[in-house]
């Protein structure tokens, strides 16, 4: 379908917006992904990606995976405005416990969203899995008459994913496979964190992917037109993984801190009403979407459902030709699914074992035990209780965020949890 820039430009300045408000509101946050690749974002939900917003499960479902999940704003305005189920309020309540927009995507929380991201390169490997997995899924199902698998993964990674060795082995192993159907794009905007990239990072991206066995395409990453080619190029390809290396500027729209490491955060925040006026939002309304831009992605969801009843005929087909290959397809079905695998989860002993507390035998030590005595009962290892937590939360009818093991910053032994500082 020819690209509609016009449109998508505004809805790409719109989604900017719903990212600044989300950071502003919550004083918390990345910005510099979600402004920066916000042209990426509006060719990919706007154009490029095949899904359903109603069937977020779809089987033949394009995957989008954000590996660098420090952005998940990016993901929450552009799910938002594609029509899943992830209303305003959602957005507004970003980063508050148990809303739909965790700080970091979260499976299972928010529909659209395919892996749960945030330890960088972590999602390159997590698409390369869905990769290899829809390419097993074609050789065993797909006939000649009839084509069920034929989707693409699409990864959106930052420099940090691009420097973690998770990623490189997945990225090794993608080609090797000749993964055809995996794409990453690789928001090189020159900035990690807390200082430029070229502090902790240099050599050649595009040779080096060439020569483990990827094609590679360089764009200007704010060009709705080059980004929509090179998708599509991708898409096209045969025989080898596709990386897109998309030049971007972080926190795009917010000129104090865009291109600088200041732009990762939410240190733009603090410039949010004039940054707001740059790119034409209404003063007086916070979380604006246009009538437009509303009108443009209702249409867009119309030729999306056209194509999903389309496959679903192919697959009514496909059901009666083979039946044999439907009842193994349909036997997925029976697999155990998280809460069952959490159930069959023994807890072990080092579980259930009493916590050895030294006790102090001063006279000050006496004194804290005498003022506090519940801080020195003995009580099961925190893992025990967490476990239990999770498995309460997959129990519920409400889809609750299951407590992750790891979310506590601080256990009984005093460790701080790197994932609660991603
Ligand atoms: C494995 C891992 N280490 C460290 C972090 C903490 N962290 C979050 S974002 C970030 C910088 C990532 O840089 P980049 O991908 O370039 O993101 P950008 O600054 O461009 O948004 C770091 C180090 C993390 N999330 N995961
Ligand atoms: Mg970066």
């Amino acid at each position: 379908m020819p690209l509609q820039t016009d449109i998508l430009s505004l809805a790409a300045n719109q989604a900017r917006g719903l990212a600044i408000d989300a950071v502003h509101k919550c004083n918390s946050g990345h910005l510099g992904l979600p402004l920066g690749c916000a042209e990426i974002g509006a060719v990919l939900f706007g154009n490029t990606l095949s899904y359903n917003p109603d069937a977020p499960r779809w089987l033949n479902r394009d995957r989008f995976v954000l590996s660098a999940g420090h952005g998940s704003m990016f993901l929450y305005s552009w799910l938002h405005l594609s029509g899943f189920d992830l209303s305003l309020d959602e957005l507004k309540n970003f980063r508050v416990l148990h809303s739909k927009t965790p700080g970091h995507p979260e499976f299972h929380e928010t529909p659209g969203v395919e892996c749960t991201t945030g330890p960088l390169g972590q999602g390159v490997a997590n698409a390369t899995g869905l990769a290899l997995s829809i390419q097993a899924a074609a050789a065993r199902f797909n006939t000649p008459e009839h084509t069920i698998f034929d989707s693409h993964v699409i990864a959106l990674a930052g420099d940090g994913c691009m420097q973690e060795g998770v990623a490189l082995e997945a990225v090794s192993f993608a080609a090797h496979q000749k993964l055809d159907n995996l794409i990453l794009i690789y928001d090189s905007n020159d900035v990690t964190l807390d200082a430029m990239a070229n502090k902790s990072q240099g050599g050649d991206d595009a040779k080096r992917f060439k020569a483990l066995g990827w094609d590679v395409q360089t764009i200007d990453g704010h060009d709705l037109l080059a980004i929509q080619k090179a998708i599509n190029k991708a898409k096209k390809a045969t025989g080898k993984p596709q990386l897109i290396i998309a030049k971007t500027t972080i926190a795009k729209g917010i000129p104090e801190v865009a291109g600088t490491a200041k732009g990762h955060g939410e240190g733009g925040a603090k410039f949010s009403e004039a940054a707001r006026a740059g790119l034409n939002l209404p003063a007086d309304q916070h979380f604006f979407v246009s009538d437009d831009v509303r009108a443009y992605f209702a249409d867009h969801k119309k030729r999306l459902v056209r194509a999903y009843k389309k496959w679903n005929k192919t697959f009514e087909a496909w059901t009666a030709a083979n039946p044999e290959k439907a009842a193994l397809l349909d036997s997925r079905n029976a697999a155990p699914g998280a809460a069952q695998l959490l159930e069959k989860t023994p807890l072990f002993p080092a579980c259930q074992a009493r916590h050895p507390r030294r006790r102090s035998t001063s006279p000050s030590g006496r004194r804290r035990r005498a003022s506090a005595p519940h801080r020195w009962q003995r009580r099961p290892l925190r893992l025990d209780a967490q476990l239990h937590r999770l498995r309460q939360g997959f129990r519920r009818d409400q889809p609750r965020r299951p407590q992750h093991p790891f979310r506590h910053s601080r256990t009984r032994h005093g460790l701080h949890c790197q994932r609660h500082r991603l």
